[in-house]
């Protein structure tokens, strides 16, 4: 006899693999809530479809919804079905920056070749979550030919996007500081290409040459890759038939050299890691009595973790 879960969940399959947008739509509630059915319904459904994976990140107010809004035009005009994960921890409350991606990406509501999807969901180090990538596994089963992950670029979430994304743009603006910040923390080995968005505005040429100069210092990328600057104007879409072959042409070199495989093992790796912190995150919140004797320095913060994770070895390593 099948469980009610498992009927539910075989119901629910079934309707996902006939294209029922709502059922994707259901799935992707259930995945994000980390209800067990979202994890049945994940193990039938993973690692079908194969969708290019593209991360655009970049600042708050950068341009990246206006950018994936016209990048979502360039995929349509040559026939590709796509997806959309709007990412904004910033926002977990309130919730107004990804009304604000919704809106921006809203002439596509009508496409039944476009999904658009809002995640709020914080990783256990404030960065990516792992539901996000389960959101995306779920996408690329449901037959997008390409994903775009919009996520704000602070802390933690634009070198988790790099480790979950085939390709990653980051959105720069000629506003003062931006390119400061893209030079700090590593952004710069992020980035497989950049899009110097609000070039209307002044100081467009001058964060090329210093893009430019940052580049010809950081250390090549896997395949003799170089990453190509894009001037663009979102709000116009000036530029965005450029970065859009860029794009593609970045999915190509991954091709070329073998290097998708190594980004979906990446992305793998994130999952798991993802699913690890977040056990040890729960545990250790209900583990009072042991974090009060690290605290009080009778037990090492090696051995209370030993302890948390396997409760049985009390002593010695694991
Ligand atoms: N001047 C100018 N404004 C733009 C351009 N692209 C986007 N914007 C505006 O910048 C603001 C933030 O855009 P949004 O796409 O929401 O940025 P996000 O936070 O990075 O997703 C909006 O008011 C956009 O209309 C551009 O190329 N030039
Ligand atoms: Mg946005």
């Amino acid at each position: 006899m099948a469980s009610a879960g498992e009927t539910q969940a075989a119901e629910l399959e079934g309707r996902f693999r006939e294209g029922d947008i709502r059922a994707l739509a259901r799935a992707l509630t259930l995945v994000e809530s980390g209800h067990p059915l979202g994890q049945e319904l994940l193990k039938r459904l993973r690692g079908q479809g194969r969708a290019k994976v593209v991360g655009v990140t970049g600042s708050p107010g950068a341009g990246k919804s206006t950018l994936t809004d016209r990048l979502i035009v360039e995929a349509r005009q040559r026939g590709e079905k796509v997806g959309v994960l709007a990412v904004d921890p910033s926002s977990p409350f309130t919730g107004g920056a990804i009304l604000g991606d919704r809106i921006r990406m809203m002439r596509h509501h009508q496409d039944p070749g476009v999904y658009i999807r809002s995640l709020a969901s914080r990783g256990a180090l404030g960065g990516l979550a792992g539901a996000t990538v389960a959101a995306l596994a779920l996408l690329e089963a449901f037959g997008f030919d390409r994903i775009f992950v919009e996520t704000v670029g602070v802390g933690q979430s634009e070198v988790d996007i790099a480790r979950v994304a085939d390709t990653t743009l980051l959105v720069l603006t000629p506003a003062a500081g931006d390119a400061v910040q893209a030079f700090k923390a590593g952004v710069m080995e992020i980035a497989d290409l950049f899009a110097v968005n609000k070039f209307d505005l002044p100081g467009g040429d001058r964060i090329i040459q210093e893009l430019k100069s940052a580049l010809d210092l950081s250390p090549p990328r896997p395949g003799g890759w170089r990453p190509p600057i894009f001037p663009t104007v979102a709000a116009t879409g000036e530029g965005v038939e450029a970065l859009f072959e860029g794009l593609e042409a970045h999915h190509q070199h991954l091709l070329g050299h073998g290097l998708l495989e190594a980004h979906r093992l990446e992305r793998a790796r994130f999952e798991v890691e993802s699913v690890i912190q977040e056990w040890g995150r729960k545990k250790t919140h209900k583990a009072g009595d042991l974090v009060a004797r690290v605290a009080r320095g009778e037990l090492s913060p090696e051995e209370a973790a030993r302890r948390l994770l396997r409760p049985e070895a009390q002593e010695g390593p694991a």
